[in-house]
Parts: structure tokens; C-alpha cells; sequence
């Protein structure tokens, strides 16, 4: 899954891919190079992060949803507002990747309305106070209690587990140690039955591991990723498509052989 962010302030590429065209170019190079899936976000959930109207979030998502209509892979927007969702999806999305498991009022509501495929992400907290101080007891635990509950939630409001995948939401809320003890346990994740997602791409973590500021994490992202999959994940949500394709691709010949 390759990341779009049209947004002035994402935490690794924040102001690059503002503008439509330039952002419509780096959907298709990705779509280029080999992505499966895009995921396109008009808000920055980065600690710390103010959110944006849901106008403007719109404005931004909107136009590049449409232009990508055509486009050879299936479409994910990354938004946690109902009615974003929903014009998304009139737009040409076919996924919606929600930080907030669709907690939102409305939001059930809005994907149950589609056939489209959903990723329920686990936070604790919100994006502008979530990183001071988290505290759990098991971590591993409590986020998976938390996916298993949004997932009978989500198949309550009529969306069925076929269209649900869930990812334990590394670096929201979470310390170094807890990022890292859920990708240690990953696999616990598998037996709720549905697709794991893991976001590792340029995170903070990477950054306390290696010493690396933001645009120098691409080998430690790489190395997260590969260990995620390792760990059961089904799914990479990832900026870098080339190096990390290149990269699965050894640990996948490797298996075959
Ligand atoms: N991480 C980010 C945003 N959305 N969605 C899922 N499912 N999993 C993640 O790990 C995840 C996510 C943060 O990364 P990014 O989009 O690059 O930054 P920002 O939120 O600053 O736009």
C-alpha cells in the first residue's frame, strides 16, 4: 500500500504532494511501481497534528480520487470523517483506511452503505496529545481487545468480515518499547481472522533506533517492514514502493526455494 499524503504537514513528506498535479504524478509513479494499493490522506495524524476542516480535507482528497478513477489498483483513502467517506467512495474509492476504527458517529453507517473494504486501525488517544506519556498494561492485549471489538462492531452495522482489515496502529500512542513489542507479536493479531496492516514507513522509532532524522530512515523502514511480514502481516503501508518490493521480493525467493 503505498501512501499519498495531500496534506502541508505529514510528518515525512508534508508540502510535497500539496499541489494536484504534483501529488497526481507521485500516485501514478507509485501505481508504476508496483503499489497494489494507493492510500490517499488529506489529513497528517503525525503526534502532535491540528486537524483540518472536513471542507478542506474534501478539497484536497476529492480531486485526485477522481483523476485516479482509472487507475489499475484499488483506491484507499485514509480519513476518519463519515462524510468524507462517503464522497470518497462516490469518487472512485474503494477503500477507506480509518485511524479511528470508525468510532465516529455515522461512520458504521457509511461504509456498511458500500461494498468497499475498510482498515480498522487501533490509537490510543488523539493525534495531538497521543504520544505524552501512553500507558498500558499488555499492549499486545489491549489492541487486539480493541480491533476484535471494532470488528463485531463493523459486522454489526452489516459490513462483513471479507471486507475488514485491521492494523494495530504502530506509533500511535505507543513508546518505542510498545511499537516494538507489537511487532514482536504480530502474529497474535492473525487469529481474528482478517488482514493485518502494518504502518512502519519513516516512523519515529525507526528514528530512536537508528539515530536517523525523518529522510534518512528508508533501510530501517525497510527492515521493519520485512519483519512485519515476517511476523504475519499482510499488508505494508509504506511511502518507499520500489525499495520495498525489492526487499520482499529476496525474502519471498528465498521462501520459494
Ligand atoms: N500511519 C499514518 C497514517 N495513517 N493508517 C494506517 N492504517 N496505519 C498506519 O500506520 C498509519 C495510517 C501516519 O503516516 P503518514 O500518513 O505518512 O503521516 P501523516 O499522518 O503525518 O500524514
Amino acid at each position: 500500500m503505498g501512501v499519498v499524503n495531500v496534506t502541508p504537514d505529514s510528518f515525512s513528506d508534508g508540502g510535497r504532494y500539496l499541489d494536484p498535479a504534483a501529488a497526481l504524478a507521485h500516485a501514478r509513479k507509485l501505481i508504476a511501481e508496483g503499489a497494489d494499493i494507493l492510500d490517499i490522506g488529506g489529513e497528517s495524524t503525525r503526534p502532535g497534528a491540528q486537524p483540518v476542516s472536513e471542507d478542506e480535507e474534501l478539497a484536497r482528497v476529492r480531486p485526485l480520487v477522481e483523476a485516479l478513477r482509472d487507475a489499475s489498483i484499488p483506491i484507499s483513502v485514509d480519513t476518519r470523517r463519515p462524510r468524507v467517506m462517503r464522497e470518497a467512495l462516490r469518487a472512485g474509492a474503494s477503500m477507506i483506511n480509518d485511524v479511528e476504527a470508525l468510532e465516529s458517529p455515522g461512520a458504521l453507517e457509511s461504509v456498511a452503505s458500500s461494498d468497499c473494504a475498510i482498515c480498522l486501525m487501533h490509537k490510543k488517544g488523539d493525534p495531538a496529545t497521543m504520544q505524552r506519556d501512553p500507558r498500558y498494561g499488555d499492549v499486545v492485549a489491549e489492541v487486539k481487545a480493541y480491533l476484535a471489538e471494532r470488528i463485531a462492531a463493523a459486522e454489526s452495522a452489516g459490513i462483513n468480515r471479507g471486507r475488514i482489515a485491521i492494523d494495530p496502529g504502530f506509533g500511535f500512542g505507543k513508546t518505542p518499547a510498545h511499537n516494538l513489542e507489537l511487532l514482536r507479536r504480530l502474529d497474535e493479531l492473525g487469529s481474528l481472522g482478517v488482514p493485518v496492516v502494518a504502518g512502519w514507513s519513516r516512523k519515529s522509532t525507526l528514528g530512536v533506533i537508528t539515530g536517523k532524522p525523518v529522510g534518512e530512515r528508508l533501510a530501517a523502514s525497510i527492515a521493519a517492514a520485512l519483519l512485519s511480514v515476517q511476523h504475519g502481516a499482510n499488508i505494508l503501508r509504506v511511502h518507499d514502493v520500489t525499495e520495498t518490493r525489492d526487499a520482499l521480493a529476496v525474502w519471498q525467493a528465498l521462501r520459494k526455494a
